[in-house]
């Protein structure tokens, strides 16, 4: 049986495979009024190049609302629309099927048209994370959801979110004498959540914004997949991170190289490791150790050696104790028969038909 699929526009969501390749067109231009530096900005340009014109952009409350949208002004090239914090999920399904019924209906021309919703990490990985969910169990819809992580709520003046890194200096986590440690939760593991729990979504990936290839790509992938997807996205904010701007591209680099985010996409119901993330899972490259990336920012100042030597055991047992580096965060019982493909297992038991 198979899933009815959304056909993907007509514009190229081909594959990018060299910086040359990537469309000159921009659909996320000038006029907005983000820090230098912001690595989220950067997200929306890539999202808006690698989508190209027939697209829709829901953006929920946080940064890239607020700062890209001042009173008559706007970056978007593309029609855009606000929505609430925590609402990307249900704006998206919302919007796809809207879009379906219109067509049937006749009053919209029947052409396939992209569906993309933005959230941050506290409008996402946080307060939004039932209505994603909720969307991602809609195979017969295609739209994308895509999670910018600047690993705070960034636009009230960076507070702690559940996407916070163990030990980080927010506004709700201040260090002080008594305690130099405020921050004792580490960061949840939103993607791994997602793609175990959802066996319907199309697509589902991590991304960096300082893999700006990787990341077209599989916006590209996510729009073409045909059903819902979903892309968790890291990017550096050097004003919630106290770094200097022109940081940014080496922190997002150095949080994969260190193995603190990992790269990887399910795509076809099979989870792929990407670039760095797949070189150190394969031994092609070799970890390099966090403080590489946590001394550089402010937000981990207060540190000693303890706290690294804390912060990097946990990232250890990221590769060696979870059953998927970065993606699965538990292991397996030693002896326990896991699934074994089989030639004869069809893909899925029967067709989702349409419910609009
Ligand atoms: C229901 C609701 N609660 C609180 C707010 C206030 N608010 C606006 S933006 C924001 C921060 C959002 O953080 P995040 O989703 O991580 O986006 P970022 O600002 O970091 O880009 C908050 C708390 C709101 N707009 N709506
Ligand atoms: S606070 Fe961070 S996310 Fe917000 S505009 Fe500034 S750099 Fe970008
Ligand atoms: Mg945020």
């Amino acid at each position: 049986m198979t899933i009815a699929v959304d056909r993907p526009p007509d514009v190229d969501l081909s594959s990018i495979k060299t910086v040359k390749q990537v469309p000159y067109t921009e659909y996320f231009v000038s006029g907005h009024r983000t820090c230098q530096g912001c690595e989220s900005a950067l997200v929306m340009r890539y999202i808006a190049k690698a989508a190209g014109p027939r697209t829709i952009v829901l953006g929920s409350t946080g940064c890239m609302y607020v700062a890209n949208t001042s009173y008559y002004t706007t970056p978007w090239v593309v029609p855009w629309m606000h929505t609430q914090l925590g609402a990307a999920g249900s704006a998206a399904l919302g919007a796809s099927a809207g879009l379906k019924v219109l067509m049937r209906k006749g009053k919209l021309k029947d052409e396939p048209i992209n569906v993309i919703a933005f959230c941050g990490d506290g409008g996402g990985a946080d307060m939004g994370l039932s209505a994603i969910s909720a969307a991602l169990t809609h195979a017969e819809y295609r739209f994308l959801v895509i999670l910018y992580d600047n690993e705070s709520y960034a636009n009230t003046d960076i507070q702690l979110s559940g996407s916070t890194p163990y030990g980080a200096v927010t506004t709700f986590s201040p260090t002080g004498k008594q305690r130099r440690i405020m921050h004792t939760r580490w960061k949840k593991n939103t993607p791994g959540a997602l793609v175990a729990g959802h066996p319907d979504a199309a697509y589902i990936a991590t991304a960096d914004a300082a893999y700006g290839v990787d990341f077209m790509n599989k916006v590209r992938k996510g729009l073409a997949s045909g059903g819902p997807a979903f892309i968790h996205v890291l990017d550096p904010c050097p004003k919630g991170w106290h770094y200097d701007p022109q940081l940014s591209h080496e922190l997002g680099k150095l949080a994969v190289e260190t193995g603190i985010w990992s790269l990887w996409e399910m795509e076809d119901h099979v989870v792929k490791l990407n670039g760095t993330t797949r070189a150190i899972a394969s031994g092609r490259a070799k970890r390099k150790p966090v403080r590489e990336y946590l001394a550089q920012q402010g937000r981990f100042a207060h540190f000693k050696d303890e706290d690294y030597d804390l912060f990097q055991r946990r990232v250890d047992e990221q590769w060696t104790n979870w059953l998927i580096p970065g993606v699965v965060s538990f292991g397996i019982e030693a002896g326990t028969p896991l699934n074994m493909p089989t030639q004869s297992a069809p893909a899925v038991s029967e067709a989702i038909s349409e419910s609009v």
